[in-house]
């Protein structure tokens, strides 16, 4: 079997993908995510002028040759577009790989080691009535997992936070949050730690007295705190009995996290912008965090990711694979192949795509009752229509960024 066919296709259903789609001589076609929120058409170039070239005339059934080649020969590593185009490739190899055995791609990672998976949904709310009704709403989706955000005091609009605005074209209806804004430049939001440290464990009593004890509940801290502020917020968290806090500190400096770890024992979840096994190093080695955030569009695809976990697995440290609407429903599907085989599964995060996405992707993947499960089409179980994708053209979309009070730039 030979590579005859390498094409990026970009779509914007709802949001912008970027989707490589591989095609061999006997005609067997596979799909990899190379999404990036808001930097799609880098990867599109990085893809298109330097990995499709050296695909054609490939061996598709050398995953781990092609992973290797790919990762070694471009010299310069790593970095979210590297990783990106490369996870592509390694996705739409094992996609390949299982359509040749007749087998979902499960079976080939050691087949299942659970019937079901479990996954999070996203609640949140400015005001408390408001995050309750949402609570409500994903218990009434099925979900039995849920991440709470909520709005903070004197802040205007801050991450997590779903609209009743609505989106442009859309105005009035209520959407879930959905960072990445279309427009010419990213939108300003505004930010201020101590009154979020203040308030968020009230929130989270409040949850509590209302719902019980026994929902599992979780909350992304998105990066922006201090190592010191992140243990203050672990700690007066600790009585609400989290699932986890989700990057409490901007996680470049691993070291960061022993500082918080001697602190509190609520636990932590982090890795969605990272890009290989070395980010996770000491985080691992000295059990600092209990779940890896990785996503497989951003962390070079499914072999790695399968890596990470294996080595994850000998310091009890279980998945929470990255499920945002920003990874395509076919990078969705490759990690909850991953997910469904590994043996240290831990939870999924599942956002949940909009009605046009899935007119592009079919998918074999089913969600029912809160738990998640590929599908066992031969593959991925994810194929494009490209007809349905030519109708939706790439759109520039940014994430936002922030500023505190004085004017400063702060992690978003
Ligand atoms: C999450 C993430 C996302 C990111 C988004 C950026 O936990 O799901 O933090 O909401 O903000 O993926 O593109
Ligand atoms: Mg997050």
């Amino acid at each position: 079997m030979k590579i005859e066919k390498a094409e990026v296709i970009v779509t914007s259903p709802d949001r912008n993908f970027v989707t490589l789609k591989i095609t061999t001589d006997d005609g067997i076609t596979g799909l990899g995510d190379a999404t990036v929120n808001g930097r799609e058409l880098a990867v599109v170039t990085y893809l298109s002028e330097y990995i499709v070239p050296q695909l054609i005339g490939r061996d598709p059934s050398r995953i781990e040759d092609a992973w290797q080649f790919f990762y070694r020969s471009a010299y310069w590593r790593r970095g979210p577009i590297t990783m990106a185009a490369i996870a592509a490739v390694d996705m739409a190899l094992w996609d390949i790989k299982g359509k040749a055995a007749g087998m979902p791609v499960y079976q080939l990672l050691g087949g299942a080691s659970r019937e079901k998976m479990m996954a999070y949904g996203h609640a949140s709310g400015k005001e408390l009535p408001e995050l309750f009704d949402s609570i409500r709403h994903h218990q009434e989706l099925g979900y039995r997992s849920i991440r709470v955000q909520t709005g903070v005091p004197g802040l205007e609009s801050i991450y997590g936070i779903a609209s009743n605005k609505g989106l442009p074209g859309n105005e009035g209806v209520r959407y879930d949050h959905e960072p990445a804004q279309r427009g010419k430049l990213p939108a300003q939001e505004d930010w201020d730690t101590r009154s979020y440290l203040r308030h968020l464990p009230t929130v989270f009593e409040a949850v509590r007295n209302e719902f019980g004890p026994d929902l599992p509940l979780l909350h992304d801290g998105h990066h922006r705190m201090t190592p010191m502020q992140a243990a203050k917020l672990g700690k007066s968290l600790e009585p609400y009995d989290l699932f986890w806090l989700e990057d409490c500190t901007p996680a470049e400096n691993q070291e960061a996290l022993r500082l918080v770890r001697q602190h509190t024992t609520t636990p932590l979840a982090i890795g969605e912008i990272f890009n290989t096994v070395w980010d996770f190093q000491s985080l691992i080695k000295e059990q600092l965090i209990d779940y890896v955030r990785a996503a497989s569009t951003h962390f070079g695809g499914i072999s790695p990711l399968k890596k990470v976990m294996d080595y994850a697995a000998m310091y009890q440290i279980k998945s929470g694979f990255h499920g945002p609407t920003d990874i395509s429903p076919v990078g969705f599907a490759a990690q909850l192949h991953v997910g469904l085989a590994i043996h240290n599964y831990g939870i999924q995060e599942y956002m949940q795509h909009g009605d046009k996405t899935n007119a592009v992707f079919a998918q074999s993947m089913t969600f029912e009752d809160g738990y998640l499960h590929p599908g066992n089409n031969p593959g991925l179980g994810v194929e494009l229509d490209v007809d349905e994708a030519g109708k939706y053209p790439y759109e520039t979309a940014y994430l936002p960024y922030n500023r505190l009070a004085d004017g400063t730039v702060h992690d978003w």
